[in-house]
């Protein structure tokens, strides 16, 4: 009967529409910003060659890569402690579809294009890009990847010496038999940010002049990986140790012997995280872990900084790529879905949201481009002393203002699907618990806005010098531009501030600074990625919407410090009040 009379729901009993679902489209192909920086700075034969391989692993995206980086999400790692006989083996289980990630990494070379250097100074570059590409559907492989670079950087600075060649051909292998990934053990139970107090493990020499070690590692992520830098405390023959950060020196290990057993290392469990389930994170004990020490004593925080200036960058790469993935599949999904009688995409309130998304998004990219230029420049030296200061201090700028923004352009990314937005199965939530951790490890935003203090400070001011000349450079053709030239002139005032500000702090002592810091580094940020936006709209191959877009960014708040220190948010009473709105109970 209710089939004669044509009800809706009465056959299949769920109705008869379904959402079309967003498709992922060649990234690189699809990505306007990207496309048009890679035109505007590669030299011609190298960006022939740089965009046909973008396009061939974009492809090799949709059709392969992204559904192995699904199946990562949905079978996470698991620990199995011993084996069926009682005997303890420690053995981290990964997914097939984890393993075929560390093979893709080594045939893409992913590692090995940034130390190949093919294109001198310009294959630092063309790996992030990659990278960026790969982040958002490599089912977080980034983050061994992240720290296996570090590795390799670390090494390379310490001029590859004879004991560590050959990880080093392991670490920039192109051959996934070889490709080795690295650890970064750094964090204890005491601290993941004050290093230099929360370092409990000690280093015990050995006759053979190496080290055994003997902790507890709180946070290990990547922990399948094949070798770690980690930092311990050296002990003299009576016990006695070097307490902060003169204690520490930097060790390298192997985490198997040839036979596959640990290396004085138990796994004691698997952290059960919010996001990157993907990625086995272990809490570890060392007990007589064999190892080398590989900076001079004493030097391990400054010898590991290497390490951090490459894994920060990559967490830039993280929360540029994945503002980049959920504005793309955003998009797509208003094109095909309705409401209100026509598709999202007509209306403009939608679009405009997402408008201000991609505004967030290309200020990220740029910013990334920037510290990725700057670092091959580094790297294949021809940076002068201007890039190498911009370098230092851009690094953790760029961290914590693109984690955080990050953060923000997902969550409103997955409103943008709607309801579908919130659930599992569309993979768009594992988005938005993955973005978070981008604002704690690495550095926490607190942590990195004190690094910038650290830089300027240790640089005698040299660092903004440099800030403020080549954000004046960068504005300079915009000025001339019709349409850019009130944009330049708001970013120019904005800078203006900044100096009055940083001039008026200095005089006013460390503490002040401490609790301008984070707004400084804000100021910094904004700033400057609304340089490099009116930089690439004055470029003569951009286009009107380049223009619009860093018009729109030079509509926010460029310089909050200024506007903070106004209101006498830094002084002593405000530290004073703070804590009692805090700690006020009833
Ligand atoms: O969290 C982790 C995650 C692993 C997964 C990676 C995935 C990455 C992204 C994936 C992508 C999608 S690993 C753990 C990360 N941990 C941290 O980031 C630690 C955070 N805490 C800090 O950064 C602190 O500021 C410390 C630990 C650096 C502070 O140490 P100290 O020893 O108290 O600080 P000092 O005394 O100021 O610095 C000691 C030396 C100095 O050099 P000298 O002695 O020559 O003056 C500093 O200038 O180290 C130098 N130094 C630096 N140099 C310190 N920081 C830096 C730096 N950033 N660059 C250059
Ligand atoms: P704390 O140092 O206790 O910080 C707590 C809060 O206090 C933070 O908000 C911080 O900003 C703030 N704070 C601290 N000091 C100051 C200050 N002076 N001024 C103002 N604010 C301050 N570590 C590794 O070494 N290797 C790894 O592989 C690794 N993997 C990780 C994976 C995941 C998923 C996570 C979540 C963490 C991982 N970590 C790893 C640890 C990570 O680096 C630390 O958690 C991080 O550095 C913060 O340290 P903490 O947890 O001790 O926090």
């Amino acid at each position: 009967v209710l089939e004669e009379l044509k009800m809706p729901f009465s056959r299949a009993m769920i109705g008869n529409f379904f959402q079309e679902r967003p498709k992922l489209g060649n990234q690189f192909l699809e990505d306007a910003m990207l496309q048009s920086y890679l035109k505007r700075h590669l030299p011609p034969v190298v960006l022939e060659e740089v965009s046909q391989d973008l396009d061939r692993f974009s492809q090799r995206l949709v059709e392969e890569i992204d559904a192995l980086g699904r199946e990562c999400e949905l079978n996470p790692p698991k620990l199995q402690q011993y084996d069926a006989w009682g005997r303890r083996v420690d053995d981290i289980v990964t997914c097939s579809a984890w393993k075929r990630m560390k093979n893709i990494s080594a045939e893409e070379g992913l590692i090995a294009e940034a130390y190949e250097r093919k294109y001198s100074s310009w294959s630092r570059l063309i790996q992030v890009v990659k990278l960026y590409l790969y982040f958002p559907s490599s089912g977080f492989f980034n983050c061994p990847l992240a720290m296996t670079d570090g590795a390799a950087k670390v090494i390379e600075s310490l001029g590859t010496p004879t004991p560590l060649q050959n990880a080093f051909r392991h670490l920039t292998s192109r051959n996934p038999n070889h490709f080795w990934t690295s650890g970064q053990w750094m964090t204890e139970r005491r601290g993941g940010s004050d290093v230099a107090e929360g370092t409990e493990t000690v280093a015990r020499l050995q006759e053979d002049g190496t080290h055994t070690l003997h902790g507890y590692k709180w946070f290990t992520s990547a922990t399948d990986s094949d070798m770690t830098l980690t930092l311990g405390r050296t002990i003299d023959e009576h016990g006695n140790t070097v307490q902060g950060t003169r204690g520490l020196s930097l060790f390298y290990l192997e985490l198997r012997d040839a036979e596959g057993k640990l290396n004085g290392i138990e796994v004691q469990r698997l952290k059960d995280k919010l996001g990157t389930r993907q990625v086995p994170t272990a809490e570890l004990l060392l007990d007589g872990a064999k190892s080398l020490m590989i900076s001079p004593e004493g030097r391990g925080v400054a010898s590991i900084s290497n390490m951090l200036t490459i894994t920060r960058i990559h967490n830039t790469i993280g929360a540029a790529g994945s503002m980049r993935r959920v504005i793309n599949l955003g998009r797509e999904y208003a094109a095909k879905r309705f409401a209100f009688g026509k598709l999202l995409q007509d209306h403009p309130l939608h679009i405009q949201t997402i408008a201000r998304m991609e505004v967030e998004a290309r200020g990220a990219f740029l910013l990334l481009m920037e510290t990725a230029r700057l670092l091959g420049l580094e790297e294949t030296n021809l940076a002068t002393e201007q890039d190498q200061h911009l370098l230092r201090l851009l690094t953790p700028v760029a961290k914590l203002y693109t984690g955080k923004q990050a953060l923000a352009v997902v969550s409103e990314g997955l409103e943008s699907f709607g309801g579908q937005g919130y659930m599992e199965d569309t993979g768009l939530p594992a988005l938005l618990r993955d973005a978070q951790v981008l604002t704690i490890w690495e550095g926490t935003t607190n942590i990195l806005s004190l690094d910038v203090l650290r830089s300027v400070i240790k640089s005698q001011g040299q660092v903004l010098t440099a800030f403020f000349s080549a954000t004046e450079d960068k504005l300079q053709a915009a000025l001339e531009v019709p349409d850019l030239s009130k944009s330049a002139n708001i970013t120019l005032q904005a800078l203006q501030q900044l100096k009055e500000f940083t001039k008026n702090a200095g005089l006013k002592g460390g503490s002040y600074m401490e609790l301008s810091a984070r707004d400084f580094s804000y100021s910094l940020a904004k700033i400057y990625i609304g340089s490099l936006l009116l930089e690439h709209a004055a470029w003569p191959g951009a286009s009107d919407t380049d223009k619009y877009c860093a018009q729109r960014w030079s509509q926010q708040e460029l310089c909050p410090v200024y506007k903070a220190e106004a209101s006498g948010s830094y002084n002593s009473e405000a530290q004073v009040l703070d804590k009692q709105l805090v700690y006020e109970r009833s």
